[in-house]
C-alpha cells in the first residue's frame, strides 16, 4: 500500500456510495407476524446443537416493528444507501401465493428510506428459503430457480417504480456448500452432490431473475454478491502449496464467478468435482441464462487464508500446533490445510488482512469486469469483537474503528490502481444474529441491547458516520 494511502487522508470519488447492510433474517424477528411463515433458518434453529445457544431469529433486533427508528439512525450515521434484504417467507409463505400483508412490510420500508433520502440496495436472497421449498427438495430441486424468479417478479411489482438496485443472490457458496455439504447452516444437509446441484441451481435462479429482472426494468442495476477469498500457498515455490490455493480459490472465487460473468465452468473446478454428478444438472442453455449480463458485482470481503497441501507439510518436517483443517465443506479438499499466519484475529478467529482486499479487488477488475464494465461494490466487510460497553451502552471499539480504516486503506489503493468500486457497505449496521453462532457475535458498528431493544452507536460508527459524510478517511492519528 502507498505511503499516502497507508497513513495520510484518503478521499473517495466524488459519488462513492457509503452504506450498511443487514439481511431479512438477521434483523427482522417477527418470524410469524402478518403471515410469515418458517424458512429454513428457523426449522435449522430448532435442531439441537445447530445453533449456539439454541438461539433463533423470531426477534433479532425487531427492525420489522423498529425499522422507523432504524431508518433514523441509518440518517444520524449520514448513510447514502442501506443494503438490506427481503424475507421470501413474508412474501410467499409457502412458496406458493402472494402474501400481501408481508409485502406491505417492504412498501413501507421502502419508503422510510427514500423519505430520508437512503437509496434502497435491495437483496432478494441472503440465505432464507421458504421451509415449504426446502420440503419440496430445496436449491437441490432445480424447480426451485424457477420459483426464485417467480419470487423476483412479485417483488418488482411491488417495488420496481422505487427500488432501482437489485442483487440477486447473497453468497451462493455459503447456501450451496454450508447449507447442503457441510451443513453448518440451515438446511443442514450433509452431501457433496447435493451441494453442487444446490450451486448450480442457485445460479440458474439468479440467471432468470436478471433475465424476468432486465426485461420488466431495462434501466436497472442488476447484480450478485458473492463471498471471495484470497488463497495465498505457503510456500509458492511448491507446486502442491500451489495447487492447494488453486483447488481453494476454485470454489471460492472462480465456481461462482466464471459461470455467472463468462458463461463457463473453470475446467479445472470441474475436474475437482469430477464424479460427483455435477454435469448432469447442467442442462444446455443453462450457462447463458446464468450469464445474462449484469451491471454490478457485489464483493464480500471478510479474509485470507494462507493455505498448504499436507504432503508438502510432511515434507517441511510436519505438522505446526496451529495448523488447522480448512473448514470448508467442499468436496475434494482432502489433504489442504491453513496455516495461520502471524497477523491479528477478530472474534471469529479471521485473520485481518486488509492488502488481500486490494489485490482481490484488482483481480476482479481484471478477470470479471468485462468489455461492458460491471461495476465493483463492496457489499460487506465488517468485523466481530466481544465489546464492552460501559454502563449507558457504549462501546469504545477501537479495533473494529481500526479494521474499517485499513479495509477503506485498502479499497482506495485499489481504485488508484485502477479498480471501478463504487461503494462500500459496512457489515453490519447493527449487531444481529450471526447464523450459527446466534447472538454470540457482534458486527455492528451500533450496538443493540437485546434486552430492551436499545440501539448504541458504537465509537467505529460515529467515525464511519463522519467518513461517510465527507467521503474521506481522515489521516491516522
Ligand atoms: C457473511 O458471510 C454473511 O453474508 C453475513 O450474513 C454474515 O453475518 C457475515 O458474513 C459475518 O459472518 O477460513 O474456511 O473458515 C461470511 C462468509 C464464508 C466468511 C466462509 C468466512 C470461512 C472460511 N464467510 N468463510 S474458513
Amino acid at each position: 500500500i502507498s505511503p499516502a494511502n497507508a497513513s495520510g487522508v484518503v478521499r473517495f470519488p466524488e459519488g462513492f456510495l457509503w452504506g450498511a447492510a443487514t439481511a431479512a433474517y438477521q434483523v427482522e424477528g417477527a418470524a410469524w407476524t402478518d403471515g410469515r411463515q418458517d424458512s429454513i433458518w428457523d426449522e435449522f434453529a430448532r435442531v439441537p446443537g445447530a445453533v449456539l445457544h439454541g438461539d433463533d431469529g423470531a426477534v433479532a433486533c425487531d427492525q420489522y416493528h423498529r425499522y422507523r427508528e432504524d431508518v433514523a439512525l441509518m440518517r444520524r450515521l449520514n448513510l447514502d444507501t442501506y443494503r438490506f434484504s427481503t424475507s421470501w417467507s413474508r412474501v410467499h409463505p409457502a412458496g406458493g401465493p402472494v402474501n400481501p400483508a408481508g409485502l406491505a412490510y417492504y412498501d413501507r420500508l421502502v419508503d422510510e428510506l427514500l423519505a430520508n433520502d437512503i437509496l434502497p440496495w435491495l437483496t432478494l436472497y441472503h440465505w432464507d428459503l421458504p421451509q415449504a421449498l426446502e420440503e419440496q427438495g430445496g436449491w437441490a430441486n432445480r424447480d426451485t430457480a424457477y420459483r426464485f424468479a417467480d419470487y423476483a417478479v412479485t417483488m418488482h411489482e411491488a417495488l420496481g417504480d422505487r427500488v432501482g438496485v437489485w442483487t440477486t443472490l447473497n453468497e451462493p457458496w455459503c447456501s450451496a456448500f454450508l447449507g447442503y455439504t457441510g451443513g453448518q447452516h440451515a438446511p443442514g444437509r450433509q452431501s457433496r452432490s447435493d451441494g453442487l446441484a444446490a450451486a448450480h441451481h442457485l445460479m440458474l435462479g439468479h440467471g432468470l431473475a436478471v433475465q424476468a429482472l432486465r426485461e420488466r426494468a431495462p434501466e436497472a442495476n442488476l447484480g450478485i454478491t458473492l463471498n471471495f477469498e484470497v488463497e495465498d500457498p505457503v510456500d509458492p515455490e511448491n507446486p502442491a502449496d500451489v495447487d492447494a490455493a488453486r483447488r481453494l480459490d476454485g470454489q471460492f472465487n472462480r465456481m461462482f464467478a466464471d459461470p455467472i460473468i463468462k458463461g463457463a465452468y473453470a475446467p479445472d473446478v470441474l475436474e475437482d468435482v469430477a464424479g460427483l454428478g455435477l454435469e448432469d444438472h447442467v442442462h444446455d442453455g443453462d450457462l447463458e441464462i446464468i450469464s445474462t449480463p449484469i451491471d454490478s458485482l457485489g464483493v464480500n470481503y471478510y479474509h485470507g487464508n494462507l493455505v498448504g497441501s499436507e504432503p508438502a507439510r510432511a515434507e517441511r518436517g510436519g505438522e505446526a500446533p496451529t495448523d488447522r483443517a480448512t473448514s470448508s465443506p467442499f468436496p475434494n479438499d482432502e489433504g489442504v490445510y491453513v496455516h495461520p499466519r502471524d497477523l491479528p484475529v477478530t472474534d471469529m478467529e479471521w485473520e485481518i488482512q486488509p492488502e488481500g482486499l486490494t489485490r482481490l479487488l484488482l483481480r476482479l477488475q481484471k478477470d470479471y469486469t468485462g468489455p461492458a464494465g460491471i461495476k465493483l461494490c463492496v457489499t460487506e466487510n465488517g468485523c466481530a469483537y466481544d465489546d464492552v460497553p460501559d454502563e449507558s451502552g457504549y462501546v469504545d471499539d477501537q479495533n473494529r474503528l481500526d479494521f474499517y480504516d485499513g479495509h477503506l486503506r485498502a479499497i482506495k489503493e485499489a481504485i488508484d490502481l485502477g479498480a471501478d468500486v463504487n461503494g462500500y457497505f459496512a457489515w453490519s449496521l447493527l449487531d444481529n444474529y450471526e447464523w450459527a453462532w446466534g447472538y454470540g457475535k457482534r458486527f455492528g458498528i451500533v450496538r443493540v441491547d437485546y434486552e430492551t431493544q436499545e440501539r448504541t452507536v458504537k465509537a467505529s460508527g460515529r467515525w464511519y458516520a463522519d467518513v461517510a459524510r465527507d467521503g474521506l478517511v481522515p489521516a491516522r492519528p
